[in-house]
């Protein structure tokens, strides 16, 4: 089964922007057979009917590569206490934050989970997203965790998007275990990650290396544990302070460390070394108020690939747009339009490990998004307008 679509602006991101101002893409099987100008379209393709797009841009489909959209309730509440003055970590400390989330996902079904679950995903589908990254962690007992991968595993069964699940057992430390962090990762986060694994459910093993949640070397045995599985780690670092999350991750191999606001020279140079991405989460940063900027001059110089993604969770980023989180790296930030769309798209791919997306070209999945624009910098230009036209999925336009 061969489609050739036409009358298209490619931004195919495999150099900068790779643009090609009149471009025809011919998918074969579900994966891109070839890509280039209309006037080059080689035999026998060029005898194909054309699926004629109007002129709209086409880019790869986008990647979320950071999200926690397996939850139950919601946090306006703290929203609210927040803006009567409270901070994240006292809200945390209260009882609140992450902790009261647990309290909604414990309750919830993996029914009423997925069908909320669902909701996000397909608003996060609607901004463009052809993969999304969707974490544990809100149910921070053996069984709860478990529960939170299958929901995720099952998105992608539901719709049509490529799910990456990742545990997240090491997210906050629950009230029964206080004060035992380690007794915690040994007694709860190990076990379930074994569990998951054994049916299936994991791809990688992530971490809240904070003060108000894990240091390094507590969480150093549960990443020895993934690494034994094979599975990828990754790890949330420095987003509140600087407890060299980052140097351990990219020392043990890390596909990406995620936030980064503090993170400093020794950081960057031990990701740079070892080719670990920097997912950056202007969602977070926007809704903390946070005053401290990720360095990002500083990675652009380091050489170190930078990220973008959602970070959709009902605390600190309860946002489900990747076009309004590339506005944000932009403005924010100060990543350029190009940076933003190398991150939602070949450095989210690198990000999650996956070879086959991120770029259009011959042997990549067909994965793309059909935007009504005609340069990709209007995509992060607009601030919450979705400009997506339509999508591609292995090769299957959206209904
Ligand atoms: N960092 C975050 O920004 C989220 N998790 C994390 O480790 C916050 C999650 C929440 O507040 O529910
Ligand atoms: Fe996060």
């Amino acid at each position: 089964m061969s489609q050739l679509l036409s009358n298209l602006i490619l931004a195919t991101m495999t150099e900068g922007y790779g643009l090609i101002p009149d471009a025809a893409v011919v998918i074969e099987d579900g994966t891109v057979a070839w890509a280039g100008p209309r006037a080059a379209i080689p035999g026998p393709y060029d005898r194909l009917p054309p699926i004629d797009l109007g002129g709209r841009l086409v880019t790869p489909g986008l990647i979320d590569c950071h999200s926690h959209i397996v939850f139950a309730g919601d946090r306006a509440g703290e929203f609210e206490m927040r803006l009567n003055g409270a901070s994240y970590e006292e809200v945390a400390r209260a009882g609140g934050g992450i902790l009261s989330t647990v309290r909604a996902t414990r309750a919830a079904s993996e029914a009423e989970l997925l069908a909320q679950a669902l909701l996000r995903a397909d608003q996060i589908i609607a901004s463009g997203a052809t993969t999304i990254e969707v974490k544990s962690g809100y149910g921070l007992t053996v069984a709860d965790e478990v529960k939170m991968l299958r929901v995720a595993r099952e998105i992608g069964r539901r719709r049509a998007v490529t799910v990456k699940v990742t545990h997240l057992a090491a997210h906050a430390v629950p009230p029964d275990y206080k004060g035992r962090a380690r007794d915690y990762i040994a007694e709860v986060a190990m076990p379930s990650l074994k569990a998951a694994h054994a049916e299936g459910l994991v791809d990688a093993v992530d971490a809240f290396c904070e003060g108000i949640a894990f240091q390094p070397d507590e969480i150093a045995p549960l990443f020895h544990l993934a690494k034994e599985l094979g599975l990828d780690i990754k790890l949330h670092a420095e987003q509140l302070s600087d407890l060299k999350g980052a140097v351990m991750a990219a020392r043990m191999g890390a596909m990406s460390a995620d936030h980064l606001e503090y993170l400093g020279p020794d950081g960057i140079a031990a990701m740079a070394a070892s080719g670990t991405v920097a997912v950056i989460l202007p969602g977070a940063f926007y809704t903390l108020r946070e005053k401290q900027l990720p360095p990002i001059a500083a990675l652009r110089a380091a050489g170190v690939p930078m990220a973008l993604a959602t970070d959709c969770n009902p605390g600190s980023s309860p946002m489900t747009a990747l076009t309004l989180t590339m506005n944000m790296a932009c403005t924010l930030f100060r990543m350029t339009p190009l940076e933003a769309l190398q991150g939602v798209t070949l450095h989210a791919a690198r990000a999650l490990g996956l070879a086959d997306r991120g770029v259009i070209a011959a042997g990549k999945r067909a994965d793309l998004a059909i935007w009504e624009a005609r340069h990709p910098a209007e995509l992060g230009y607009r601030i919450g307008a979705t400009a997506l036209h339509t999508r591609i999925f292995g090769g299957h336009l959206d209904a």
